[in-house]
């Protein structure tokens, strides 16, 4: 996964659907908030280029990247969503800590996925240290929270 190779923030305009319709629910863990906060901002100013209007537009934080599926989940359980995405940003430590929470988040996103019916976009930034989460939420390499925004559109419209 090179992410060197990929610009986060560059996408075809043109492929995206009208999003002035659509309503999104956006989770966002607390932890590492100079990340997770960069993430937000540009998830909503993308949903907000491509027609979602602020009141659509629904946001709850949660403590930590792990409490996201939790989040998640009780999100879709409200019919009036038509995709959630989940922002985290989880920098790994000396134990194995980082390995436990990333795999326990991916594995719920997953679930949520393939059981309920709305789509949950997975905006986990998982890295090694602090400089490669702020190359991925709005520096060298483009901002994850962008992609999220574009990849909601689109599977709210699949
Ligand atoms: C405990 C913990 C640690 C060590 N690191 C992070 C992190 O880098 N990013 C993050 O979002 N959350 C971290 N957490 C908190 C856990 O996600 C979770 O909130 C707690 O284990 C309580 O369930």
């Amino acid at each position: 996964m090179a992410t060197e190779l990929h610009h986060l923030s560059d996408y075809d305009a043109q492929s995206v659907p009208d999003a002035s319709n659509m309503c999104f629910g956006i989770v966002v863990a607390e932890w590492n908030p100079e990340i997770t906060g960069a993430l937000l901002d540009g998830a909503v100013k993308t949903l907000e280029k491509h027609g979602a209007i602020p009141e659509n537009i629904h946001i709850k934080t949660v403590p930590g990247s792990f409490e996201l599926v939790y989040g998640a989940q009780m999100m879709t359980k409200n019919d009036g969503f038509d995709a959630v995405i989940i922002l985290g940003s989880v920098i790994r430590g000396e134990t194995p800590h980082f390995d436990y929470i990333c795999q326990g988040v991916t594995y719920g996103i997953a679930r949520l996925n393939a059981s309920q019916n709305i789509p949950v976009i997975y905006g986990l930034l998982t890295t090694d240290d602090l400089q490669q989460a702020k190359d991925r939420s709005g520096g060298k390499l483009g901002n994850k929270g962008d992609e999220c925004a574009i990849d909601a559109i689109k599977m709210a419209k699949f």
